[in-house]
């Protein structure tokens, strides 16, 4: 029996545990990665684990989000994660050489690796047959200071890729096709693996928009085998030493096997406010719309924005909309303003960012009052953009750039346009941006500026926890919801007392001061919950005001996992009709909590209504000892020191 591609790098790199679908194992990581807004408290762990330096091959830190600096909070944070990542032996990408998965695709990227990265992009790299996963800063700190990574065998589905797109259809409308089918918790538990006839047209930069948003659906990761295609990538990188051929079996095995014809897709968007939310263009029609904003790490490539160069090219943008380009990574910029392709953007009428995550954080071209926003980015989330009555559409750079022309969302098979030059056969390499850390970095001094504070730590799981129901909320509740971002918030994302504050303030303003008020509590939610970011600030900041447990109908992977280390009971209805008995600011007690952990199961008693429920844990040996102890610095210090 034939091996996929996803087993054959995971038992590479197994340390423990048995190489079968459900069981728990741990991992080797050989990368990791950290982006400046969830990085800064990765380090703070990192410090706290008393290490001399990272222990993996490589590790990298990155600055391409918290990148406007109104104020000194994130010219502070980037200068602590340059001093933190001299002293332990980290690389460091500066602010405007790109963002992380772009950067990290170009120049650290190779097949059958792992990488563990503090952003839930992270497995963006499966692009090139990786194994790269999303987690919480802590997990990834962990990694550096040598620990495995532990992780549920997922279940590996099989995508064929029948035929090849059409013009003007592009891959962006493959992995949007995907959501349609499969939902924002379709690929929870699941790793998304690639093949088909259709590989063969599919450059890495196109595959990479694929497993970029194979996190919309909640998957592990996502991967495609490294072949001609990925050579061919490395050639233009210089670094096709670090290139070898990876492929699943002939007769491998896959839990279910997904076909999409190519041949059939039609350009397709997500409508507000999910990624899921998915219809063809020609069936939403021609809205009028404000703004179009091109780049993030799903479409910032290159070869991304060669297409919409050469649309642009000769026109100009209509005189309603706002188009702003953020190139990927200062290559994709440095290769467009040398070939003449910037020239022909600028002259369309297109506003040109830096070369960093931008607006799809909220850093900063936040619609106006009601706006229409087409995006080529992965989250449309409610509130994203910085506007809460904004509409946010995802699209493909073509059809984004077509729509910027005509000012109405465009079919851009309307244009057919015979592309030139995508790929090139030298990418120009400079890596002068990437500084390398020193070799002994004992007498490093680390910079902390005033922003910065320590991180939270829970106390060891009490036997009786009573608090109030202080937010009931219903499925798909997103990481922008428990903690959003934007360019006002996220230079506090290392003070987690002010950001305390906005916890869950796009849905509910009182939140903050309810929890506080009520002394802590509990959280009620629905499907899914947690869906969405790795950023640990979602599970740390209900830790401050004091939140217990969540208690829900499922949950996403990585916010889970960030509420296990921070200690938060995540705690799933054994029966579903018992969400609807429940009422906000009802009370609830939990007797005997230290054994029902342990044995996975709690009844939860309704003291307001008067009721007992059961509530379900799924959790690993490991996760019920860091839980009683209070989260996972506490346990994992209780070995270190
Ligand atoms: C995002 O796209 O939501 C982010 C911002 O990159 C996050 C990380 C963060 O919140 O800092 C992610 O995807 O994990
Ligand atoms: Fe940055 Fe947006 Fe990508 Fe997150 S999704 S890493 S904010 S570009």
């Amino acid at each position: 029996m034939g091996e996929n591609l996803v087993y054959k790098i995971l038992r590479r790199h197994i340390v423990n545990g048995e190489l079968k679908s459900g069981n728990t194992i741990n991992i080797k990581i050989d990368n990791t990665l950290t982006q400046d807004s969830t990085g800064t408290m990765a380090y703070l762990q990192l410090e706290a684990m008393g290490i001399k330096k990272v222990k993996t091959e490589k590790s990298i830190a990155f600055i391409d989000h918290n990148m406007l600096q109104q104020g000194f909070e994130n010219a502070d944070d980037h200068r602590y994660i340059q001093t933190v990542a001299d002293k332990y032996g980290v690389y460091f990408s500066k602010p405007g050489n790109g963002i992380c998965h772009q950067v990290y695709l170009e120049r650290f990227s190779k097949p059958g690796n792992t990488l563990l990265g503090s952003d839930s992009h992270t497995p963006t790299a499966g692009g090139v047959g990786m194994i790269a996963i999303g987690a919480g800063g802590l997990d990834v700190s962990l990694a550096m200071a040598g620990k495995s990574y532990s992780i549920k065998v997922p279940e590996v589905i099989k995508v064929n890729l029948i035929g090849k797109l059409n013009k003007m259809v592009s891959s962006k409308d493959i992995i949007l096709e995907l959501l349609k089918r499969e939902t924002v918790k379709g690929g929870v538990g699941k790793v998304y693996e690639y093949s088909g006839e259709g590989l063969k047209y599919l450059s890495v930069p196109q595959r990479a928009t694929i497993t970029n948003m194979g996190a919309e659906l909640g998957a592990t990761t996502s991967i495609f085998p490294s072949d001609e295609k990925t050579l061919e990538f490395f050639k233009a990188q210089k670094r096709e030493d670090e290139w070898k051929e990876l492929k699943a079996d002939e007769e491998a095995v896959y839990d279910r096997v997904i076909n999409i014809d190519l041949n059939n897709l039609i350009p397709l968007a997500a409508k507000p406010h999910s990624p899921d939310n998915v219809d063809s263009i020609e069936n939403i029609g021609n809205i009028k719309i404000n703004q179009v904003a091109i780049g993030s790490c799903t479409n910032s490539s290159y070869e991304d924005l060669m297409k919409v160069a050469q649309i642009l090219k000769g026109k100009k943008v209509n005189k309603d909309v706002s188009l702003v380009i953020a190139p990927g990574s200062r290559q994709v910029m440095e290769m467009l303003a040398r070939n003449g392709a910037l020239g022909d953007i600028i002259s369309s009428g297109a506003r040109i960012l830096e070369n960093s995550c931008g607006p799809c954080i909220g850093m900063g071209q936040s619609p106006g009052t009601d706006a229409i926003s087409l995006r080529t980015f992965n989250r449309n989330f409610y509130g994203r953009s910085g506007t809460l009555s904004a509409n946010i559409y995802l699209v493909s750079p073509e059809t984004a750039a077509v729509s910027a022309i005509t000012g109405v969302l465009t079919d851009p098979r309307k244009m057919e346009i015979e592309f030139e030059n995508l790929s090139v056969d030298k990418f120009i390499i400079d890596d002068s941006m990437i500084i390398k850390p020193s070799e002994d970095g004992e007498n490093v001094e680390v910079e902390r500026g005033p922003n910065i504070k320590p991180f939270p730590l829970n106390v060891e799981l009490k036997n009786e926890i009573v608090g109030k129901v202080v937010l009931k909320v219903g499925d798909n509740i997103t990481t922008d919801h428990i903690m959003p971002s934007n360019a006002k918030l996220l230079p506090y994302r290392s003070n987690i007392p002010y950001l305390s504050k906005f916890c869950f303030s796009t849905i509910d303003k009182d939140f903050a001061e309810r929890v506080e008020e009520n002394d802590g509590g509990f959280i009620v939610g629905g499907d899914n919950y947690g869906q969405g970011s790795s950023r640990e600030h979602a599970a740390l900041a209900p830790l401050y005001l004091g939140i217990k447990g969540i208690i829900a109908k499922s949950f996403a992977r990585i916010h889970k996992a960030n509420l296990i280390n921070s200690g938060i009971l995540p705690m799933i209805f054994c029966n579903i009709d018992d969400y609807n008995k429940i009422e906000q600011m009802d009370e609830l007690k939990i007797e005997n909590a230290i054994n029902s952990v342990e044995k996975r199961r709690i009844t939860i008693k309704n003291i307001t209504k008067d009721f007992s429920f059961d509530v379900d844990l799924d959790l690993t040996d490991t996760d019920v000892e860091i839980i009683k102890d209070g989260g996972k610095l506490n346990h994992t210090k209780k070995y270190i020191d």
